[in-house]
Formats: structure tokens, sequence, C-alpha cells
């Protein structure tokens, strides 16, 4: 995709993950310095990068990490149900110290991936815009439920802009039949965070990460002002997930509401 840069130093948190990984590429078009940190080992920076091992609860890292930067794509944290002292961690703790370090350095902008799992109580035949309460689905959904508040205090009060990314399903393929609904490809992704960081104006916004699939639960029509049009769906996987898994018991929970099985997950 040809991005016009829009940031001098960008900093990408959690770039040794998942969807870090799948960003690095992408993101050096839309900045000169792409920062990438993680509390796990990066390697050696690349031509256009620069390379900060922080713990997101180590308050003073993540301020060193943060002198200089214009915008914040922040991905690190625990991105599954867990127990809750990580959790409290990486994606509390750490939340507040990141907004803390924008706040000192000056930092206008952040995109938040937010997740799905926010609203996963909401029952899969429904469809959800983001002014319907929060209906976490475990300690993970509570967590970015807090970090979607914690970033609107700090839009509120210190007016740092923030796009919390509610993610739904975001990896090469959707794996099963809920992901037809949730998925998000990696370059609707990196089209979406493309959006949010160019936008004239995002202030505090929630929206939907997904791709343009036929079958939807999440209405995303509050966000239009951000500007993002997805250009991929599920649409093209749907006959050869329907032929290579299961009839759904429509009885289970992770069948019935939009969380999937994290409804049923994790230690409490
Ligand atoms: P991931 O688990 O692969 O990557 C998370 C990264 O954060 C890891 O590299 C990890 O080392 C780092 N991290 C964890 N604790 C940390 C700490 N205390 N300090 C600094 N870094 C820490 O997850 P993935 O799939 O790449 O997701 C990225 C973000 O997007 C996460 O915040 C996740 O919650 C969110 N998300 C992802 C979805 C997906 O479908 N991949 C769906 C919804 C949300
Ligand atoms: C998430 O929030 C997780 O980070 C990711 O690993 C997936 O499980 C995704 O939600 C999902 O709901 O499919």
């Amino acid at each position: 995709m040809n991005t016009p840069h829009s940031h001098h130093r960008l900093l990408l948190t959690g770039a040794a993950g998942g969807l870090g990984q799948a960003l690095r590429g992408r993101l050096k078009a839309n900045c000169q310095v792409l920062r990438l940190s993680d509390v796990v080992d990066l390697g050696a920076p690349q031509v256009g990068e620069e390379v900060f091992t922080a713990d997101l609860a180590d308050a003073a890292a993540v301020h060193s990490m943060m002198a200089g930067v214009d915008a914040v794509v922040h991905l690190g944290g625990v991105s599954t149900e867990q127990a809750w002292a990580p959790i409290l961690q990486a994606n509390i703790v750490g939340m507040y110290h990141l907004y803390e370090a924008a706040r000192e350095h000056r930092v206008r902008r952040v995109v938040f991936a937010s997740s799905n799992h926010v609203t996963g109580f909401y029952k899969q035949g429904q469809t959800i815009t983001a002014d319907d309460p929060p209906r976490p689905d475990g300690l993970y959904g509570l967590s970015k439920a807090f970090g979607e508040d914690l970033s609107r205090f700090y839009f509120d009060r210190y007016g740092i802009e923030t796009a919390c990314v509610r993610i739904g399903s975001s990896f090469p393929e959707p794996r099963d039949r809920r992901m037809l609904a949730s998925w998000l490809s990696y370059d609707d992704l990196h089209r979406l965070i493309t959006a949010c960081l160019t936008t004239p104006v995002l202030g505090h916004s929630i929206i939907f990460g997904m791709s343009n699939n036929a079958v939807t639960w999440w209405d995303n029509s509050r966000a239009r002002h951000i500007g993002y049009v997805p250009q991929d769906s599920s649409d093209v996987f749907r006959e050869r997930i329907y032929q290579s898994t299961a009839e759904p018991d429509l009885t289970d929970p992770a069948v019935q509401f939009q969380g999937g099985a994290f409804v049923k997950m994790g230690p409490l």
C-alpha cells in the first residue's frame, strides 16, 4: 500500500507478537523511523528502525521508550485469557505507564489494540455499536475495557487522541466459523491503523476491527469519521471453513456468544 509518511517517529509496542510481526514491514510506510518495543528480544534493528526492550510494567523503561515519539501503535500486553497477575501488570499497570509517558512526552495520538472480548458476552445473533455498554467475557476483556476507559480519561483531561480498535480475529486466515464474522486481514488491519493515524480529527473513538465480512455482529457507523474502508473479506474462505468444521452445538456458550471459547476460559 502506498501510504504517505504521517509521522516522523512511530512507536510500535508488542512488536515481537503475531500482529507486531505482521505490521513491522507494513508500518515503515507510515513513518521515517519505526521504533519497535517488546519485553522479549527483537534482534538487531533494520534500516529505518530503532529497538527498545521494555516491560510495560516498568515505568522508567516505558518513559524512556516514549522520548521523541510522535504517535503510538500499542499492541503490547497479554493477548489471551490468563491469570490475573500478568494481566494486571501488562494490561492495567502497563497501560497507565504508557499514557503517563505519552502525557509527559506530549504524544498526541495512540492506536490502542483493544479487543472484541470487551463485548464478548453479547449474543452472536445481535448487532452492536460502539455505544453499547461493555460486556467483557473474562479478565482479559475486562483489562481491555479498562484500557478504553483510561484512554478516554487521558483524552478528556489531556487531549491525547486514541482509537480503541476492538480487533476481532486478526490472523492470516479465519480458523473457524466464528472467525468468518470476526476476521480482520493483516492488510485491513494496516489500512485501519493508517486511517487512525492520518484522519484529521480522531478524538476518542471506538472502532471494531473487522474486514468486509458478509456476516458481522458489529456496526461501525459511529466511526465513519476515521475513513476506514476494508478491502478484504472472510467470504472467500467460507466454503472451505464449512467443509472442514463440524456443525455447531447451539447449546454451547462458545457458539452462543460473540467471544467464542473465551467465555468459558480462565481461572475464574
Ligand atoms: P501476541 O501475544 O502475539 O503479542 C503481544 C506481544 O506483547 C508479545 O510480543 C509479548 O511479548 C508482548 N508483551 C506481553 N506482555 C508484555 C509486557 N509486560 N511488556 C511488554 N510487552 C509485553 O498478540 P497479538 O495477536 O500480536 O495481538 C497484539 C495485540 O492485539 C494485543 O494487545 C491483543 O490483545 C490485541 N488483539 C489481538 C487480536 C488478534 O486477533 N490477533 C484480537 C484482539 C486483540
Ligand atoms: C483476541 O483478543 C486475542 O488476542 C486473539 O488471540 C484471538 O483469540 C481473538 O481475540 C479472537 O477473539 O478470535
